[in-house]
């Protein structure tokens, strides 16, 4: 008697630890669940209540940025995420650049699924140290532009930019006019993004080196320091032609760029009298790292040398002030959203 009742309660307590322990398991559960059905909750309120809120405060006049809820959690997830190095570690330095079998977009397209529309790409394992736009004049360049995009997105991948691609594509046939195309690219990425730094490149200047990274620095950069057609030298110490960098700010420091250099040539001198008369120098990598190849060409038609370029070069001090990103107007005639690229083709006015 004494035995079985024994019994009795030892299995009596172990039923009732093993009931609580099945409670605490559900409670454990559902808490779980609780807080994840939360957290998703709010991350497709991330995506939907700067629209909303933007819509409601459009009225208004809103000085406030579209915080909500969102933003805390925006950077909970890219806290996870670090600042990108110094030293990309995927950069496989010199590169093999020639231009003998022809490319097509397709091709390049294929091997670049990793983009966004309009030629977007942000790395995904890390935040990007800068947003660059990559701004480039053009006209009637389709078979460069090819090579340019087939050679340069693995680069600026490997090199872990936040980056777009601008092709200005100038319309009509007057008088080609790099420079202010250069500052419709400035002005049209800063509509579409917050770009701290931007990368000038002619569209057949193709980086024989991955380490010439195509982001900004102290001063502004000269990046094509090194050119086979110049047979690998800098033809003169003021060179600031082919591929060059600026930051929002020093870009903005000397208003931009001239607009009215119409024809080949001068304009890259004056972007450098603007340079020196801000008290800014020339940041060059070095010669070796600076290599680049131009795809041979004829001159364009419609960009013969400019004769004003020596007069104008020589009153840089003089016109900066008024003539620039202050002074820069011109018509979008139309904007192309590609998988490599954005394209916008603009009226920019003649001579
Ligand atoms: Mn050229």
């Amino acid at each position: 008697m004494r035995d079985s009742s024994l019994n009795f309660s030892l299995l009596h307590r172990t039923c009732s630890l093993v009931v609580l322990l099945c409670f605490l398991h559900i409670f454990v559960t559902v808490i779980y669940y609780v807080r994840n059905s939360d957290s998703s909750q709010t991350f497709v309120q991330n995506q939907q209540t700067p629209r909303i809120h933007r819509k409601l405060t459009e009225q208004r006049v809103s000085t406030e940025e579209p915080t909500p809820p969102s933003v805390s959690n925006v950077t909970e997830t890219e806290k996870k995420l670090v600042t990108c190095p110094d030293n990309p570690p995927r950069l496989v330095g010199p590169l093999r650049i020639e231009f003998s079998d022809p490319v097509t977009l397709d091709l390049v397209r294929s091997e670049n699924q990793v983009l966004q529309p309009g030629g977007r790409f942000k790395p995904k394992d890390c935040i990007a140290q800068q947003k660059v736009a990559m701004i480039i004049p053009f006209r009637n360049r389709d078979e460069h532009l090819k090579f340019w995009l087939y050679y340069l997105h693995p680069i600026l991948q490997r090199q872990q930019l936040d980056y777009g691609v601008y092709i200005i594509n100038q319309d009509g046939d007057a008088a080609f006019n790099r420079a202010k195309l250069l500052n419709i690219g400035y002005k049209e990425a800063m509509k579409e993004y917050d770009y701290d730094c931007f990368v000038f490149s002619d569209v057949d200047l193709i980086p024989m080196d991955d380490r010439n990274i195509y982001k900004c620095f102290n001063q502004p950069r000269h990046l094509s320091v090194s050119m086979d057609k110049f047979s690998f030298r800098l033809p003169y110490t003021q060179y600031f032609g082919g591929v060059s960098s600026l930051s929002k700010d020093q870009y903005l420091k000397i208003n931009g760029f001239p607009n009215n250099y119409w024809g080949w040539g001068g304009e890259d001198d004056d972007i450098f009298n603007r340079i020196s008369s801000k008290g800014m120098s020339i940041s060059r990598p070095d010669g070796m790292i600076g290599r680049c190849r131009m795809i041979r060409h004829e001159r364009d038609k419609q960009n013969d040398p400019n004769p004003q370029r020596f007069d104008r070069i020589a009153h840089t001090r003089d016109t900066m002030a008024k003539d620039g990103i202050n002074s820069l107007t011109y018509e979008v005639v139309k904007v192309e959203k590609d998988q490599l690229f954005t394209k916008i083709t603009v009226d920019v006015g003649k001579l």
